[in-house]
């Protein structure tokens, strides 16, 4: 750890974002004023399946204050009606024959104030030929069912793929020798990442110069401007994306969206910047959904062990396949099904289905779908452990991977980097005080109250690339970092990736003074503006500090060694005679005799040795040898009341392993902050359909976000067991708790009423369903 002078790792730094964040002085982008602003609206589809037979916008068109009405077929004829996703499907940008969601963009109207544009939405006449809608996976690959992609040439029904790893033989062939099999089938809902601002952008295309400058709540704003290019055609110097401050991403911001493309093409159209602020229904119904996840699993178990793993996934894809899956990888569940055990063979497959939902698949801290493969088998596990008549916790330590096994290659085909699982659940357990609370739980069963008590092991893969195996739509995934250190000894970092509230102006600028000893307030931080910042493909699947942070890190030793040249010539002395203490070297044996690291930035500027460039930045691109694997254990207790099926979490103890912590002030947010999201999730978020395919959760009210009020308070932990291939040691940690936490909630419900016979409860998991658990097994009151 470096001196409390310099904090570089290892330093609870305060924000220095929130400076401009709790006072409320932040820039979104809705906060941008540009002259001449217009702004645009969009009219949605009120059916989730039907032929559009007509559009009328010409009472739109004549209501004052309207400049312009687009609608698919404007934007059929500059070929921008479908535009690709990311993983090589085609969507609609404005519909033209058919609408294939609730929510889907129909019609955009464009008006000298909001208000307008809203009210001549009411005014465009669209005829609609309501066909039957599709809602979900299993009724959509049935016999007779809808065509719904009727647009796709040789689409004959709604499926979407099928991806398969592991070996099938060595599988079936454990299974048959196994003692025992046991089995799980349950669904991961529908949810929504619904971070605080929604979606929008302010396009800005000057018809001077033919430069658009877009504004955009965007994740990942240079591969967004590259896809730009590659789909509109516009010249890629000519387009400048700027992400300003974001309130939330959660992956929601990874896709490119209808909204952003209609109102680039609008300002291209009119001449005017065009803005488009997406509203809460909007956002809810049409933008990234996460999960839709059908899941079967079954595990084979052997004198104890579990000897393979066998998996089915089914998943609901809504109308276009959205995933951001490397094409490589389609099935990011592979990376982890197998979770944190030792288990010798494995066979997974996924099918997805077209449904008349939103696409998406993407979103909620779940990177590449992991989520859902760390849901199932650790409730597998869980089941696994009743079926056996093992402790949940004993099983887990009995078929973990042991730390002298890493690096360790799964059965799906996947290298673990580091790992001490042993310890994390160790760790988590003393805190909790597992064994008395097991005593705890029989005694107040025997008194007729219910606790239960769940625990949770996890494995999360984040970081991508490596590039030779992972890419976003083709472009291959590393990131970068530029560093500019200025005379006077400060100086800006400029980064690919792109915060949304993750607190990267600290903690980046932090690996710069572990590295080089200049406090971390004396380094700016800069990300999403593509004209000023190095090409990255952004920030989601926690992969900031994978792949940003080790560029960072070896920019900055790049630097440390010119800077030790210059000190050589300052001290006249020879570089091997230097030592580095942060900030200062100095002379070995001498250690009064030294410069520090602000003398040698000054010297680079004003008296520089002969032979040697002026200046003192460098950029690196980095491009990691490996995903970083994160894990830890989280336990939850929980109480049931028997008299209405409400159940409340008493105890969420976490113990989360990233490696190497740089601030662990914001490490213990991101966790908190996905321990909420994981209690979100099992507890309330839900995006349902009737059968007609009427979004229910299409605002606060249907759909539940928690507050401070319900979420649980957390006590955490902590162990550090570095990745061996990242400069500095550290692991991704942005979305570990969102990932391991929903199994650690639902294994202690069904804990709570495992000696009754209860398995399973589907999330989430409400009082209605846990009453009807109650009286179904005779516990109710
Ligand atoms: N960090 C650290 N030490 C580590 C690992 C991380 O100090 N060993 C710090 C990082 O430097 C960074 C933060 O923790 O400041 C998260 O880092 P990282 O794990 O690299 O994740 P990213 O920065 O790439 O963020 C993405 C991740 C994802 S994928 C989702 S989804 C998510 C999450 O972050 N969305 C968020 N956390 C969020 N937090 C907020 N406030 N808002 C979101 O939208
Ligand atoms: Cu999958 S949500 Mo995060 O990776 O931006």
């Amino acid at each position: 750890m470096a001196s409390t002078e310099v904090r570089g790792l290892g330093h609870s730094v305060e924000r220095k974002e929130d400076v401009r964040f709790i006072r409320g002085k932040g820039t979104y982008f809705d906060d941008i004023v540009l002259p001449g602003m217009l702004h645009m609206e969009l009219l949605r589809s009120p059916y989730a399946h039907a032929r559009i037979t007509s559009v009328d916008t010409s009472a739109a068109a004549a209501l004052p204050g309207v400049v312009a009405v687009v609608t698919g077929e404007l934007m059929a004829q500059h070929n921008l009606a479908w535009m690709p996703t990311l993983s090589g499907d085609t969507q609609a940008v404005l519909a033209t024959d058919k609408v294939r969601f609730q929510g889907q963009e129909v019609a955009a109207v464009v008006a000298e104030d909001p208000y307008i544009a809203k009210d001549a939405l009411e005014l465009i006449e669209v005829d609609y030929e309501p066909l039957d809608a599709v809602t979900g996976p299993q009724q959509a690959l049935a016999e007779g069912a809808p065509l719904i992609r009727d647009e796709k040439e040789g689409q004959t029904d709604n499926h979407v793929y099928h991806w398969e790893a592991g070996d099938r033989e060595a599988t079936e062939k454990a299974f048959a020798e196994a003692d025992q099999v046991v089995s799980l089938d349950t669904f991961y809902p529908r949810c929504h990442p619904s971070p605080l601002e929604c979606c929008g952008c302010i396009a800005d295309v000057n018809p001077a110069t033919g430069k658009a400058t877009i504004y955009m709540t965007s994740q990942a704003p240079h591969a967004h401007r590259t896809l730009f290019a590659i789909v509109a055609g516009l010249p890629e110097e000519k387009i400048r994306i700027i992400s300003p401050d974001i309130g939330g991403g959660f992956g929601n911001k990874v896709p490119i969206y209808p909204g952003y493309v209609v109102s680039t093409a609008a300002s291209l159209l009119i001449g005017r910047p065009v803005k488009w602020v997406e509203d809460r229904t909007g956002n809810l119904i049409s933008t990234g959904f996460a999960r839709d996840y059908h899941m079967h699993g079954e595990l084979a178990v052997k004198g104890g062990k579990f000897t393979a793993l066998r998996v089915k996934m089914l998943s609901d894809q809504g109308a276009f396949y959205a995933d951001a899956q490397p094409t490589k990888f389609r099935a990011g569940l592979f990376h982890i099904v197998t979770g944190s055990y030792d288990i010798p063979a494995a066979f997974v497959e996924t099918d997805g289905a077209y449904t008349n939902k939103a696409p998406g698949g993407v979103a909620y801290r779940c990177s590449f779908r992991v989520t859902e493969a760390s849901y199932l088998i650790e409730r597998l596990v869980q089941t696994a452990a009743y079926e056996l008549g093992v402790d949940p916790a004993q099983l887990r330590k009995d078929n973990f991977i042991k730390p002298e096994q890493f690096p360790y290659t799964s059965a799906t085909g996947f290298e673990y980097d580091s790992g001490d699982y042993d310890a994390a659940m160790d760790l988590c357990l003393e805190k909790l005080g597992y064994e008395e609370l097991r005593a705890e739980q029989a005694k107040a069963r025997e008194e007729g109250r219910l606790l239960g008590i769940g625990v949770a092991s996890f494995t999360e893969v984040v970081g991508a690339g490596p590039s030779k195996t992972y890419d976003i739509a083709g472009l291959k995934m590393f990131d970068s970092a530029e560093l500019r250190i200025h005379p006077t000894g400060k100086g800006v970092l400029k980064l690919g990736v792109k915060s949304q509230g993750q607190g990267h102006e600290t903690t980046f600028a932090q690996i710069v003074a572990e590295e080089l000893g200049i406090p971390p307030e004396d380094i700016e931080v800069q990300e999403g503006d593509t004209d000023n910042t190095p090409y990255g493909l952004g920030t989601y699947a926690s992969r900031s500090t994978p792949t940003a942070g080790a560029a960072t890190s070896v920019v900055a030793r790049k630097l440390r060694a010119k800077a030790q040249t210059i000190a050589a010539h300052l001290l006249e002395c020879s570089e091997d005679d230097l030592e580095w203490t942060a900030p200062r070297f100095s002379v070995k044996g001498a250690p009064d005799r030294g410069v520090s690291i602000q003398d040698c930035v000054f010297a680079a500027y004003t008296n520089m040795p002969e032979g040697l460039e002026h200046g003192f930045e460098g950029v690196t691109y980095y491009d990691p040898p490996n995903m970083t694997f994160p894990f830890g254990t989280y336990a939850v207790v929980v109480e049931i009341d028997r008299g209405t099926g409400q159940w409340k979490p008493l105890r969420v103890v976490a113990v989360d392993d990233c490696g190497v912590r740089i601030n662990p002030m914001i490490v213990e947010g991101q966790i908190m902050g996905g321990l909420t999201e994981g209690y979100a999730i099992a507890a309330m978020e839900l995006i349902d359909f009737d059968e007609d395919g009427n979004c229910i959760g299409s605002n606060f009210m249907d759909y539940l976000v928690p507050t401070a009020w319900e979420t649980p308070s957390f006590e955490l932990g902590e162990t550090v067991t570095p990745s061996p291939h990242h400069p500095i040691g550290a692991k991704g940690v942005g979305e570990s708790a969102t990932v391991g936490s929903p199994a650690a909630y639902v294994n202690a419900i069904v804990d709570a009423l495992a000696h009754a016979g209860v398995r399973n409860l589907e999330m989430p998991v409400t009082p209605d369903k846990v009453w009807a658990a109650l009286n179904e097994v005779g516990l109710a009151e």
